[in-house]
């Protein structure tokens, strides 16, 4: 038996390290890897799964091309390859480069993902996609504030005296952290959620706020009005280190009484968060995304921000805003459009960039030249894109579509042509993390099975098909050992880091700082942290001071007044692993959440089929009745497949978030009836 410490790449804030051990080029052991302190006790459910996931019967392993009934054939990688080049050359020459969309998801990380670009680069340029469906709002809230985004190492919330949860689901999405959070707990800290939602976090905490969903800022506003009024601050640290302290003052209106009739929390209580904000540091808050999936999702993170900055809890062990730690995120660059980030990507000719959040409108909209094909890679944006109509109308109207998949997800399903894809054992690559702070080597384990290859092979046997010259510095030959080389090549900028050192085990980020700004300095404009951020005005238009602005639903609550949140669960990345044997039969089967109430109201019992509906689509499901989900509220975790139920991205509009072009799922609101 072979043992290797590998790490999890999928999008998910633990990037846990573990071991794995190999056997006749299967899957045998995953055990866990006490050298990453992070994530010592072992990746979660989905990683143990691996073992079935990585030889599942269910895995695409050869090339399949739909036939004109539409029913999909194999065909040998060779012949794949050929009729892709000569559809991609034909398409170019008759329409031009940018009549083919290349859109990326979130699959697989790695730093190997950039081959990508530098085929496309090379093949004359692209269209792409700007911002992203995940948490764009959010970074580029922290960022106007503190100019950069980061927080302290995990194992620092020990020393927190009170951990304030806030739009973010833990125990489902980031399970190495309730380690560190039951830690604190034990050490006396005290653990406050805010969700309107019961979550399976909100369990293990002492108090739980609900306000209602998209009215965060108006709750952190006010209890930044009881901290000024009533003289809880931090004085000297705002002095020293914060710009616009005098007109964030100015511009408070909300009272705790105003914030009650908005948020739907007592007043009182609102003035108790405060007091415990107030006195009972180090805090520390730990923002999720599902907070920032809103119109107004920008605001509300700098609002909530704005809490820790005045009570002086930036810099100290033991506080902090925990949005996102992108100090191991080293070779990751945001992807926003050239306007915004003008450095970045300025080689590349794509110059035609469509919005992640409005995907299907905006591709349907494009002209000189229409979108003709598309290359899917390591998404599934049939599922997991706003307004799924309006894709899957887009791609159903283009002449070529190319996906690159493990399983036959919704969005393969419409592929003209499926090329199998890599598991994360197949191909050695690095890996960063938003939340941990290690750089990690994720090594080839076992060989592919069938005729898998990995993205930068079939660029490189497709750029030598359309007789393109790029040198092997940028999509090496193929071969485990030419990527190797490769990283090696590519990590060589950081002198803190070598492929030998990585691949003993995790390396924490060079230049780390355990304690996020402990020298206190912010790369904002005024070098100081920025409650009045310029930018945030001249960028997004936007108040430079964190303001509320009210849900708006954009349809008339009358018609639809439920409001439809779709946050992630334990057993799933995002569309991932649902499929698989031991996740159907550990967890239950997915549904609609309902309150009582609102069941009662229509009729509706748990297990019942249901119609939910608004005015972008329908979705056929099954109905749960739970006292963890507030009147007013459905919920059904994003991810679920059409088959499954699911799907729920029918229901929600493609709007963009208030900052970042992030996507704002969580402003939807739906009506629901029973149908058997
Ligand atoms: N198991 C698992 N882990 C994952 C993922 C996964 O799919 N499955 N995905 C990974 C990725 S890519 C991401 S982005 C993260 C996301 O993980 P989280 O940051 O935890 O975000 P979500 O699960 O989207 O939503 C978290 C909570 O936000 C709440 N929420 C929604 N709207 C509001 C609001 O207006 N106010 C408040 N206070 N709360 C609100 C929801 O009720 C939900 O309980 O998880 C990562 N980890
Ligand atoms: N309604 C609603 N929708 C949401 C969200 C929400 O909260 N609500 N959350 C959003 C968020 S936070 C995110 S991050 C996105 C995620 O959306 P996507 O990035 O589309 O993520 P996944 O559903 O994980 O799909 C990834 C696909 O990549 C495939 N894959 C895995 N490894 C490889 C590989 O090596 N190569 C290739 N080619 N494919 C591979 C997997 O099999 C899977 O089908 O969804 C967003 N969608
Ligand atoms: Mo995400």
């Amino acid at each position: 038996m072979e043992e290797f410490v590998t790490a999890c790449p999928r999008n998910c804030y633990s990037t846990c390290s573990f071991r794995v051990q190999v056997e006749n080029n299967k899957i045998r052991r995953i055990l866990p890897y006490s050298g990453n302190l992070a994530t010592p006790e072992g990746p979660c459910i989905k990683g143990l799964s691996y073992i079935e996931r990585t030889h599942s019967p269910e895995r695409i392993i050869y090339p399949l091309i739909k036939t004109s009934q539409g029913k999909f054939q194999q065909i040998t990688i060779n012949e794949a390859l050929d009729i892709i080049s000569y559809k991609l050359n034909s398409v170019r020459e008759k329409f031009g480069p940018k009549s083919i969309l290349w859109y990326k998801g979130s699959g697989m990380s790695g730093l190997t993902n950039e081959i990508g670009y530098s085929f496309w680069k090379a093949f004359g340029g692209t269209t792409i996609t700007y911002g992203n469906l995940c948490w764009p709002a959010g970074l580029e809230a922290v960022r106007l504030t503190l100019g950069s985004v980061k927080h302290n190492v995990p194992w620092d919330l020990k020393n927190a005296k009170t951990i304030i949860i806030w739009g973010k689901n833990p125990a489902e999405t980031n399970i190495q952290e309730i380690a560190f959070i039951a830690g604190a707990k034990e050490n006396g800290s005290r653990i406050i959620v805010i969700d309107p939602l019961r979550t399976p976090t909100a369990d293990k905490a002492d108090i739980l706020f609900s306000p209602k969903a998209g009215t965060d800022a108006a709750l952190a506003l006010a209890i930044a009005w009881v901290l000024i009024k009533d003289d809880l601050i931090d004085w000297n640290f705002i002095k020293k280190h914060v710009k616009g302290f005098d007109e964030f003052r100015q511009s408070l209106r909300i009272s705790p009484v105003e914030a009650e009739k908005i948020t739907g929390i007592p007043f009182e209580n609102i003035i108790e968060l405060a007091y415990i904000i107030g006195k009972e540091g180090p805090v520390t808050i730990l923002p999720g995304y599902g907070l920032q999936r809103h119109l107004n999702g920008g605001q509300t993170i700098r609002s909530i921000l704005s809490l820790s900055v005045l009570t002086g809890n930036i810099g100290k062990s033991g506080s902090g805003f925990n949005y996102a730690n992108l100090q191991s995120y080293i070779y990751d660059n945001p992807k926003e459009p050239e306007s915004y980030y003008p450095d970045h990507e300025k080689d590349l000719p794509f110059r035609r960039t469509i919005s992640m959040a409005k995907l299907g409108r905006d591709m349907l909209n494009t002209s000189d030249p229409e979108l003709k094909a598309a290359w899917i890679e390591r998404g599934n944006p049939l599922l997991q894109s706003p307004d799924t109509n309006s894709v899957k109308k887009a791609f159903s109207g283009l002449e070529f579509k190319v996906v690159v998949e493990q399983f036959m997800t919704d969005t393969a399903a419409i592929a003209d042509i499926i090329l199998p894809a890599k598991d994360m054992f197949e191909q050695s690559d690095i890996i960063g993390s938003y939340w941990s702070p290690y750089v990690q080597f994720k090594p080839k384990a076992i060989q592919s099975p069938g005729e898998v290859m990995p993205e930068n092979e079939i660029y490189f046997h497709l750029a030598k098909r359309l007789n393109m010259n790029i040198g092997t510095n940028l999509i090496p030959e193929p071969g485990n050992e030419n990527i190797e080389e490769w990283l090696d090549n590519r990590i060589k900028g950081y002198s803190e880091l070598n492929l030998d050192d990585l691949k003993e085990g995790p390396v924490l980020a060079p230049g780390l700082q355990q304690i996020a700004f402990e020298d206190l300095k912010f790369e904002t404009p005024s070098g100081k942290i920025e409650l009045y951020s310029s930018e945030a005005q001249s960028i997004w238009g936007v108040s430079p001071l964190p303001d509320y602005t009210p849900h708006d639903p954009g349809t008339g609550d009358e018609l639809y007044p439920l409001v439809f949140v779709t946050p992630n669960t334990g057993s799933r990345i995002h569309s991932q692993f649902g499929n698989l044997k031991i996740i159907k039969e550990t967890v239950q089967e997915p549904a609609v959440g309902i309150s009582p109430g609102d069941a009662a109201k229509r009729n509706i019992y748990s297990g019942n089929k249901i119609r939910v509906f608004n005015q972008t689509g329908e979705i056929i499901s099954v109905a749960r009745i739970s006292n963890r989900i507030p009147a007013g509220l459905v919920v059904l975790p994003n991810g679920i497949w059409y088959n499954e139920g699911g799907g729920g991205n029918h229901l929600i509009t493609g709007r963009e978030t208030d900052m970042g072009y992030g996507a704002a799922f969580h402003d939807n609101t739906v009506e629901v009836e029973r149908v058997d």
